[in-house]
């Protein structure tokens, strides 16, 4: 791994902070750009009280000099504007555990009878530093032409084919929309699905896209298990909380097709290779093959609900209903865009693995040759323009 990042912070604790290694210096990077990837997290309608608490920057505190990477690691500080609220309370301990959260898990683990410790570090607060250090790594691949967008597919029973995030006019609805999502019409359905939900005292998941465009084929291996960028991908995936299923391109559906409806037939148009289809989301073999890096995510509904599951309780050792203070309905839009920063950091680190060098000038070049000396693939505008 060349990408090292590292996360510290509690939910109602000062701060988040985060330091990332590895970063090859020359990459314009300012806290204003981090931002704007931060305050797109903490939209999406369904969000509880706490976003109207936080308003999320990220200071950058090393590894950045007027304006430019230098090299060094660049550490980050986000601060908890809820912090003062809880810093003198006298908080009673958390003993009522949620079923889906960490919470009973961890008190198996770490034996904390307390469950807020637990609950403290295994909040989805941490994302917000994921997604400042997801914008470092965006910043690398916009060196080279490579953009990571995502939408929403569902929340609840709610579904969308989604829109070609190709089309500059398709990403400007998405990103106006409070769901995510392409359609204005799927849009007041899925609203209206988090009201039910709100209603009910209920929670609700749903299913976003994340893709890679303009990612040169080669990232990757197939040659050792570890080395499989589809692997890494559904990890990175995997770990953003609550996320309980992963696809790469049509994985959740390929199963029940024909091999010849499953795969992405290839002809030869001047001179170069051109996809019929891409069913495989750009991962052949665990290696990317040139077409746009598409992975699908489950998001499970928020475990902390008002309507009281049934649980116990630790205190007495009795059976009690779960504890419930404050939540979201509905997260699936912010984790959308936390999808976003993992597929980012990921790529970036399969991107330096091959072209890695201490600075952008000295990778540049490496692309270059590297693009123009592929047989049968030609890069796509945004990465021609850029090597
Ligand atoms: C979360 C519970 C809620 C969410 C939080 C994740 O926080 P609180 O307990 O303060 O109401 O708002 O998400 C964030 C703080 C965030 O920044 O996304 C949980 O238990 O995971």
């Amino acid at each position: 791994m060349i990408f090292r990042w590292f996360s510290s912070g509690e939910s109602h604790g000062p701060c988040l902070l985060g330091i990332v290694d590895g970063v090859p210096a020359g990459i314009p990077l300012t806290e204003d750009l981090l931002a704007v990837d931060l305050a797109r997290r903490q939209g999406g309608y369904g969000r509880g009280g706490r976003m109207k608490i936080e308003k999320d920057r990220a200071e950058i505190t090393s590894g950045v000099a007027k304006g430019f990477t230098t090299g060094g690691p660049i550490g980050l500080r986000v601060e908890n504007l809820d912090w003062p609220n809880w810093k003198d309370r006298d908080v009673p301990p958390f003993t009522r555990a949620r079923p889906g959260h960490a919470d009973l898990a961890g008190f198996f683990k770490y034996g904390h009878e307390d469950m807020r410790l637990i609950l403290e570090r295994a909040s989805a607060r941490e994302t917000t530093m994921r997604v400042a250090i997801g914008g470092i790594a965006k910043a690398l691949l916009d060196q080279f032409g490579i953009a990571v967008r995502s939408q929403v597919l569902s929340i609840g029973a709610v579904s969308t084919p989604g829109g070609d995030l190709r089309d500059p006019a398709v990403v400007r609805v998405v990103e106006e929309s409070t769901v995510r999502v392409a359609d204005a019409l799927v849009e007041q359905e899925m609203r209206a699905a988090i009201d039910a939900a709100r209603g009910l005292h209920e929670t609700l998941g749903g299913t976003f896209e994340v893709i890679g465009y303009d990612v040169p084929p080669g990232l990757g291996s197939h040659v050792q298990w570890d080395r499989k960028l589809d692997g890494r991908i559904a990890q990175a995936m995997m770990s953003i909380h609550a996320i309980k299923a992963v696809a790469l391109g049509d994985g959740f559906t390929v199963g029940e097709r024909y091999g010849t409806d499953a795969h992405d037939g290839m002809r030869m148009v001047d001179g170069a290779v051109i996809r019929l289809s891409n069913h495989a989301g750009g991962l052949e073999g665990g290696i990317t093959n040139g077409e746009p890096v598409v992975a699908r995510v489950v998001k499970k509904p928020i475990s902390t609900t008002a309507k009281p599951q049934p649980s116990i309780d630790l205190a007495t050792g009795e059976d009690s209903p779960s504890q419930y203070e404050r939540s979201d309905v509905c997260a699936v839009p912010a984790a959308a865009v936390i999808g976003e920063a993992m597929l980012a950091i990921v790529l970036a680190d399969a991107f330096l693995e091959k072209f890695g060098g201490d600075g952008i000038a000295e990778i540049r070049p490496r692309v270059r040759d590297y693009v123009r000396g592929l047989r049968f693939w030609r890069p796509g505008a945004a990465l021609a323009a850029r090597i």
